[in-house]
């Protein structure tokens, strides 16, 4: 096992991830920028190395500082957590060539995910159902009308390069075609610096449902099971829950045991997300995130499993500590992401806090860097909490977290914690009955977020 393994990241993932490394006898090593000096992370820490400035690209993304704070520390690993460096091909490529131990996939793995034509190329051969559309990068215009023929109106072309919702276009009719390719290949051109696009058939009213799976880089690969992340505006997710009130322990299994093989038939190493469209009961993959995600808690609440201990085990080559067989979900779970944003205008709102008191007590879980005197920096993600409740039933769920929001006192800043108020007094939220686009319209019918 590693003995000092350093963290490039900030914030509640950055404490998520010493929490795993202390309790696995690791030494840790944090990393901060000049604005997180007095940061939860760099106080929790064993060691601590500024890398620069606020800006992330003057120090969460400065690949040069981050590996020479590895070579003055004596870090045999590093662990990315999720945004900045984590799905970075040429940074685990780096690290990897410095004799330093990448917790995370391959880089030719996060390469290949991180194009979304041969993310889909690679999902197609390994037997994962993707949305029917072009057969790869349509070049020309010829081309975009004679497959816009094939697969019909509404359709979408997407950038290989994008992903996450950058450089999409929907298309309603082919008096909208030329328009809209020539714009998305240019768009993606100036975007990513790769003016390659696709085009799929346009799901209308899908849910975003994602697999997690585990694979060790040596022929084993495991699922757990799925997370609904539907409930998001503008490509930020704000709730996630598993599992999905659409799927039954059949329909799960059958998707999930297809992401375990293709997991096993890549070889892939370390944890990894493969996102669907869902719709009429049917599964369309759309993309492939090669990294520990926000809401990886929700997975591990119903399977009782550490996937960041998972994650350090199999970058030291221990291997996974579980077999498909033995996992078993029990439960449901729900995550609230708690910003520090105004409820009205959804604009970011950093600033002093001068009060904290999180939600706890029997099934509830609370991932934060938050403290009573901190001040929430304006250079970052405005994430300040995560809050997870699990319950034998969705039902419990629901119930438990109505009382943890109650308790949950953030002060001197704004948060969204009043609108999970509004969410979960929703009787279509209750039944579970939303789509991609049920907070867009829940927010637009309260005039929230219009300025
Ligand atoms: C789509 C789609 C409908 N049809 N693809 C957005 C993010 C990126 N991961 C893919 N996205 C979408 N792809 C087809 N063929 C609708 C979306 C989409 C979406 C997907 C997941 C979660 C939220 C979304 C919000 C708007 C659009």
């Amino acid at each position: 096992m590693f003995e000092k393994v350093l963290i490039a990241n900030r914030g509640e993932i950055a404490l998520r991830i010493l929490r795993a490394c202390r309790e696995m006898g690791i030494q840790t090593v944090a990393v901060h920028s000049t604005a997180d000096e007095h940061a939860m992370h760099v106080r929790l820490a064993d060691e601590s190395i500024c890398i620069g400035g606020p800006s992330p690209a003057d120090s969460y993304l400065n690949i040069p500082n981050i590996i020479a704070a590895c070579e003055i520390t004596g870090a045999e690993a590093v662990h990315p957590g999720y945004g900045f460096l984590s799905e970075n091909q040429r940074f685990a490529h780096i690290v990897e060539a410095h004799g330093i131990s990448f917790i995370g996939p391959t880089a030719e793995h996060i390469g290949l995910m991180g194009d979304k034509i041969t993310a889909k190329m690679t999902a197609e051969k390994l037997g994962i159902p993707t949305v029917p559309g072009s057969d790869g990068e349509v070049t020309d215009l010829e081309t975009a009308r004679s497959e816009s023929a094939r697969i019909g109106f509404p359709l979408i072309i997407k950038a290989a390069a994008g992903g996450g919702g950058r450089g999409m276009k929907v298309v309603h009719d082919k008096n909208g075609l030329e328009e809209a390719f020539t714009t998305a290949r240019r768009e993606a051109q100036m975007a990513f610096g790769n003016g390659a696009v696709y085009m799929e058939r346009y799901l209308q009213k899908p849910r975003h449902i994602e697999i997690q799976v585990v694979g060790d880089g040596k022929g084993t690969g495991i699922h757990l099971g799925e997370r609904d992340c539907s409930l998001q505006r503008r490509h930020q997710k704000i709730l996630e829950e598993a599992p999905s009130i659409c799927l039954n322990s059949d329909e799960r299994e059958r998707i999930g045991s297809i992401c375990a093989k293709a997991i096993a038939e890549l070889n892939y190493r370390g944890v990894g997300t493969i996102e669907f469209l869902y719709e009429d009961g049917a599964f369309y993959f759309i993309e492939m995130n090669t990294r520990l995600q926000v809401e990886h808690p929700v997975t591990e609440a119903i399977y009782n499993i550490d996937l960041v201990k998972e994650q350090i085990r199999i970058a030291a080559g221990l291997g996974i500590s579980f077999t498909q067989d033995e996992l078993c979900m029990s439960g449901h779970a729900i995550e609230c992401r708690i910003n520090a944003e105004d409820p009205f205008n959804l604009r970011p709102s950093p600033g002093h806090v001068n009060g904290f008191h999180p939600a706890g007590g029997y099934g509830v879980r609370v991932d934060s860097a938050l403290y009573s005197g901190y001040d929430v920096p304006p250079y970052y993600d405005s994430l300040i909490a995560k809050l997870i409740v699990h319950g034998k039933t969705r039902n419990e769920c629901l119930l438990r977290l109505n009382r943890c929001l109650h308790e949950f006192v953030v002060s001197g800043i704004s948060t969204n914690i009043s609108l999970f108020d509004e969410i979960l007094k929703n009787q279509d939220f209750q039944n579970g009955q939303y789509d991609i686009h049920w907070l867009t319209k829940f927010l637009e019918e309260r005039g929230v977020g219009l300025q």
